[in-house]
């Protein structure tokens, strides 16, 4: 009976301890949306019973090979059990409680992270190897970075170009595969001001790592001037051959893969690229006039530059206009 009661409360001691242990180590990033509180309050009961259970096995455990452990000289067999309906019977019970305790409070978390506010805003995500591209169908303009109002519920509808990405904001807790041939929904409330970075947590191949995008929570006025800055810019930009041109670029996420600042990612930079001679993967120099670009950026294979991986850019499909917009636009890089 006595090691009963010291175990007892040495397993109290310990779970607070482990329990204290695991908050003190912040797991978490900040909790920055409406969905993140439900999520964050199951997590912490996950970590209450793991610290619980954690102890109760290893501290029986540690005791009874300090205390109970072979005296010098003792030569005698341990004694003989056979078998205790009583603690099995426990022991059975009381886990198939606790899992069915968490899969309710599982689903009814995941029912909160799901409600749907009807006037929420409708952003249309692409996803594509390796970069996120923002659409705002109510406003008409495209970006690169996703700007959000505070306190609003906003529905992603997520699209796939290529193969399975995966939209996560650590802060906003939810995470939403991203699938070709379908569309996803993601809604979240952002309820904290500030930037923050989706990135892509699907091995979705060779800069995967890199697929990462800026999420800036603005209060409301802020995002409202963005709007009203990015439209303009939109505006004014279609006017001129290489405004488009930049905005064509921006919409097919070609700066996942082409910087435009000397910086190599998966693709060549595209500083200092037209009028230049470039070495191709056969021996052969070119130069980059606007009918190696034409034919670089519809049919990739048919020049492959020295030194990047021939396969990786897919082929795409623009009018002559287009082409020479973006042309016009890869000028002003040179
Ligand atoms: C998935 C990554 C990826 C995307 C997206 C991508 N490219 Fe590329 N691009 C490459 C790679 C890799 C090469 C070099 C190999 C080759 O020539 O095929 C390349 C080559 C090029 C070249 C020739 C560059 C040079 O220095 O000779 C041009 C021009 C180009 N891309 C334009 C575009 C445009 C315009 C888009 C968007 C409409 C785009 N790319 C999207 C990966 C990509
Ligand atoms: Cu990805």
């Amino acid at each position: 009976m006595r090691h009963f009661v010291i175990v007892g409360i040495l397993v109290i001691l310990t779970s607070i301890l482990t329990y204290l242990g695991l908050s003190a180590i912040g797991l978490m990033p900040v909790e920055a949306s409406a969905q993140a509180v439900p999520i964050d309050w199951l997590w912490n009961w996950e970590m209450v019973t793991i610290s619980f259970l954690f102890s109760l096995i290893m501290v029986p455990l540690a005791y009874s090979l300090i205390v109970f452990r072979r005296k010098k000289g003792d030569m005698t067999d341990a004694e003989h059990m056979e078998g205790n309906y009583a603690l099995e019977i426990t022991w059975t019970i009381i886990p198939l409680m606790l899992v069915l305790v968490f899969a309710y409070l599982g689903s009814y978390s995941l029912g909160l992270t799901r409600r749907a506010d009807p006037n929420a805003m409708i952003i249309k995500v692409k996803a594509q190897q390796w970069s996120w591209t923002f659409d705002y169908p109510d406003y008409g303009f495209t970006s690169n970075e996703l700007h959000l109002p505070v306190n609003k519920q906003v529905v992603l509808q997520m699209e796939s170009a290529d193969v399975i990405h995966s939209f996560w904001v650590p802060e906003f807790r939810v995470k939403q595969d991203v699938v070709p041939g379908r569309v996803t929904e993601y809604r979240i409330t952002p309820t904290l001001i500030g930037p923050y970075k989706v990135r892509c947590s699907e091995m979705c191949g060779t800069s995967h790592a890199y697929m990462e995008a800026p999420v800036i929570v603005n209060a409301q006025a802020d995002f409202d001037s963005w709007v009203s800055a990015q439209k303009e810019a939109a505006a004014a930009a279609s006017l001129t051959p290489e405004g488009h041109g930049q905005q064509l670029v921006l919409a097919n996420g070609c700066r996942g893969c082409h910087t435009i600042d000397g910086s190599v990612l998966t693709g060549p930079s595209w500083l200092h690229m037209y009028g230049n001679p470039v070495e191709l993967s056969n021996g052969t120099t070119v130069i980059a006039d606007d009918a190696y670009l034409k034919e670089s950026i519809l049919d990739p294979k048919a020049k492959e530059v020295k030194g990047f991986a021939p396969t990786v850019m897919p082929p795409f499909k623009f009018t002559d206009q287009e082409i020479a917009d973006i042309i016009a636009y890869l000028k002003t890089l040179k």
